[in-house]
């Protein structure tokens, strides 16, 4: 008997092949990744914000260069990313309209303020390694172009973290005020890093489901352990604390244990209520609408060069 389409497609997810734009593929699919890749993207570029932020006063032409080259890096994973969602039959504009009109969320780190430089480095350091260790198993998505954007996005991730490791380094090892700055930055972007994962396993309404069709690979908290269990060596070698009074190593599995995380202002922030909500949609909005100007003239000259190359101009 000839296979039906969604036999074809249980049985190439399970083989760990890869569904490709053209293949059939059940809607749930086909929205479950909508929304998770249109929430990725949106936070590359919502992420721009809390570290353009710094780009004027970063303390030297170096550190400028770099931090600006970081934020370019940020704007090529929304569209690689923008791109991979395109192919799922939505369009960019669409994506954006639902951002803008708050039906379509971003990551919660980015409403969290950037209070000092010290926060340039603990960005790097704790939310791009957060975001490492939750992309590198995105490469083996079941989706195609999700799995190879993501191969890209991850190398740039891992320069991402080593230079915020390197500021915080310097900070940490300069003077005593230096050195209390960068533990101020820990300590303000320690939590949200975790909470970064997603809610609790029980409370993750999408993950069994995710991992069934082998979007994710691992579940929440899975990832969150690997977060922490890799991150604090890492301090240690800062010289920085994460402040959480309960972290300790549990010798019997090798695990870092740490202290309960407060969900109430994880769910208090995806709501509308973090620091920064209000902010960063309203600074996306005016730069969408200010920048209409520059979408009109890249689709007109686009036209220009069609109508020119069939003849028509
Ligand atoms: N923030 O059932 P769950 C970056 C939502 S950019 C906001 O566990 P799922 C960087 C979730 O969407 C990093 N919302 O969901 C950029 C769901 O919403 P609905 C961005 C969150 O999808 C610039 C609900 O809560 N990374 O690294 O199975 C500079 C229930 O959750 C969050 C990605 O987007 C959150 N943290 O798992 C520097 C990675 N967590 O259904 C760095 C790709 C959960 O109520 N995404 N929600 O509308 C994923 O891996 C998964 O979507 C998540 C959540 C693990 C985040």
């Amino acid at each position: 008997m000839t296979p039906t389409p969604e036999q074809d497609f249980d049985a190439l997810v399970e083989s760990d092949q890869r569904v490709e734009p053209r293949d059939w593929m059940p809607e749930g699919y086909r929205k479950t990744l909508v929304r998770q890749i249109a929430q990725h993207a949106h936070s590359e570029i919502i992420g721009m914000q809390p570290e353009g932020n710094w780009i004027g006063r970063a303390p030297s032409l170096r550190r400028k260069a770099i931090l600006l080259a970081k934020v370019q890096d940020e704007a090529g994973h929304g569209l690689y990313l923008y791109s991979a969602a395109e192919t799922l039959g939505v369009d960019r504009s669409e994506l954006l309209d639902l951002l803008h009109a708050g039906k379509q969320r971003y990551s919660s780190i980015f409403n969290y303020p950037t209070l000092t430089w010290a926060d340039m480095g603990a960005i790097g350091w704790l939310v791009d390694g957060a975001a490492i260790v939750n992309q590198v198993p995105i490469c083996r998505c079941s989706y195609g172009p999700y799995a190879r954007a993501m191969v890209r996005i991850c190398k740039e991730e891992s320069f991402h973290q080593r230079q915020g490791f390197e500021i915080l380094h310097t900070l940490s090892h300069g003077t005593p005020a230096q050195h209390e700055m960068a533990q101020d930055a820990v300590n303000r972007w320690w939590w949200p890093s975790l909470m970064m994962f997603g809610p609790p396993d029980d409370q993750s309404p999408n993950s069994a489901q995710s991992m069934a069709w082998r979007i994710k690979r691992f579940s929440n908290d899975e990832l969150r352990q690997k977060f922490v269990d890799m991150t604090v060596p890492q301090s240690q070698v800062l010289g920085l604390t994460p402040p959480d009074p309960d972290l300790h190593l549990d010798e019997e599995t090798g695990h870092w244990r740490f202290g309960e995380i407060d969900w109430s202002e994880f769910f208090a922030v995806l709501k509308g209520d973090g620091p920064c909500n209000q902010d960063r949609i309203e600074h996306r909005r005016r730069a969408h609408d200010e920048g209409a100007w520059v979408r009109d003239a890249a689709s007109a000259y686009a036209e220009k060069h069609r109508a020119r190359s069939e003849g028509v101009a």
